[in-house]
């Protein structure tokens, strides 16, 4: 079936561990590496994948990857010490005056703080419906991590691409998806965004640059890179960013991708949410090397970096000035970013509260709030006032539970819609299918 989708330096190990028991270090480096070196910097038509590999989508020559990046100067990572949590927000680096942040007007922050309390208030409403036994299949909770979506969703250009794993609410909604499509999907309701059919984990909105929701761990990897792949095919100013967790990393999948996001020179970010633990496993459990995880991609010669994800500063920062890399320079990264869960695995994980202490949860949510954390540094900006606030909390409430009601209220799916929206049907019977080419909706 030819179909194609849509579509240096070492760190120190010395990084100090925090001292407070069961909290995890945040180191931050800053990268900028020279493109491939002349192994790897073969000219893009010998990069590139034989014209056999891409039969379906080689009508035309892949004139953009003969567009090889020129060498960059390189500049000496430097591995500060890890900080404990506490000092998360807390840098000496004033984040705020990053060019990605400085220009910033007062409604694009207020903005920012309206999209992450929509998210939460959003996830529960639908935590309420899920223990009354209203949802299907599972729930994974992105509370806690809000900041990383919002952020990412700003820094957007309307050409760049997203995709997620399962915990894919939070992007939805940053995105632009509507309340109500993401709610009636969670009822399993045809009017929700995958007509019912996807559930939790498989919102999608390619009209918003939103590739989903993907179930399988590290699966949406490679579809972020073919992501990529189509925007460099195609001439496209924009770059993908591939979410993954800190579980993820170690499927082989994302090492393969490493490889050839490096190999073909991709505009591919690929963004590690390291929230501390895949399922009931701790990252002390899974990973041998536990200073950074997106240090791996030096193997691989792609660029890497780590920031906190917290403060929205500091993420925006990090990640805008590495999309635009990849945007400009053809460069994959792997960014890093420290954030952290305050729900189970999902809602169905019973032993939430046995892998981690209950110190180690409360401790995050005080310190280390990424909401509480903006909306005390637009108070501080006198951006906005506490009443303000509180408005826009009271609303983001009523939207999540009139998007509830409007899932209650809507109706199933009918029976005969089972067969509809089947890959089979899309490959053989669009023009796209015909022809092989099915890039972005086109
Ligand atoms: C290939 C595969 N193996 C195992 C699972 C079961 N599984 C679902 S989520 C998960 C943990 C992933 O953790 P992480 O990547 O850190 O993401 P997080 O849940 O923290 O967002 C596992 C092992 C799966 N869905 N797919
Ligand atoms: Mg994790």
């Amino acid at each position: 079936m030819a179909r194609t989708l849509s579509l240096s330096s070492k760190p120190k190990k010395s990084a100090s561990p925090s001292k407070k028991k069961g909290v995890r270090p945040v180191i931050t480096k800053k990268v900028t590496k020279a493109p491939a070196k002349t192994a790897n910097k073969a000219p893009a038509k010998k990069a590139a994948p034989k014209k056999s590999d891409v039969k379906a989508v080689a009508a035309k020559k892949p004139a953009p990857l003969s567009k090889a990046p020129k060498a960059a100067k390189v500049t000496k990572a430097v591995v500060k010490p890890a900080a404990p949590v506490s000092k998360v927000s807390k840098t000496s680096t004033d984040w705020s005056k990053d060019p990605f942040n400085a220009k910033l007007k007062p409604a694009e922050k207020i903005g920012f703080l309206r999209e992450m309390l929509r998210i939460r208030r959003f996830e529960q409403q639908a935590l309420k419906h899920y223990n009354n036994g209203a949802m299907g299949g599972f729930l994974h909770l992105y509370i806690g991590q809000e900041s990383v979506a919002v952020g990412t969703a700003s820094l957007m250009n309307g050409k760049d691409e997203i995709i997620t794993a399962y915990r894919d609410h939070g992007h939805a909604l940053a995105v632009g998806m509507g309340m109500d499509e993401c709610m009636a999907e969670l009822f399993g309701k045809g009017t929700g965004c995958s007509k019912g059919k996807g559930g939790s984990m498989h919102f999608f909105a390619p009209d918003k640059h939103y590739w989903g929701g993907h179930g399988i761990v590290g699966g949406q990897a490679p579809l972020g890179m073919g992501l990529a792949f189509a925007l460099k095919y195609k001439g496209l100013k924009g770059c993908a960013v591939a979410f993954l967790g800190d579980g993820a990393v170690n499927q082989g999948v994302f090492s393969e991708c490493l490889n050839m996001a490096a190999l073909f020179e991709l505009p591919v970010v690929f963004v590690i949410e390291n929230n501390g633990y895949s399922m009931g496993t701790s990252l002390e459990r899974s990973s041998a090397i536990r200073h950074s995880l997106a240090s791996r991609a030096e193997g691989f010669d792609v660029d890497w970096s780590l920031c906190g994800g917290f403060d929205l500063y500091e993420l925006r920062a990090n990640l805008g000035a590495v999309m635009e890399k990849a945007r400009t320079k053809f460069r994959p990264h792997v960014l890093e970013v420290s954030t952290y869960r305050y729900y189970g695995h999902s809602v169905a994980d019973a032993n939430a509260k046995k892998y981690r202490s209950p110190e180690e949860i409360e401790r995050y949510k005080t310190e280390c709030d990424p909401i509480t954390l903006w909306e005390k540094q637009l108070l501080k900006e006198k951006v906005i006032t506490e009443a303000g606030i509180e408005k826009i909390n009271a609303e983001a409430k009523a939207e999540a539970a009139a998007a509830a009601d409007f899932a209650i209220a809507s109706p199933w799916p009918s029976e005969e819609s089972i067969f509809e929206d089947i890959y089979h049907e899309v490959d053989h019977q669009t023009e796209a299918g015909q022809t092989g080419r099915h890039f972005f909706s086109e």
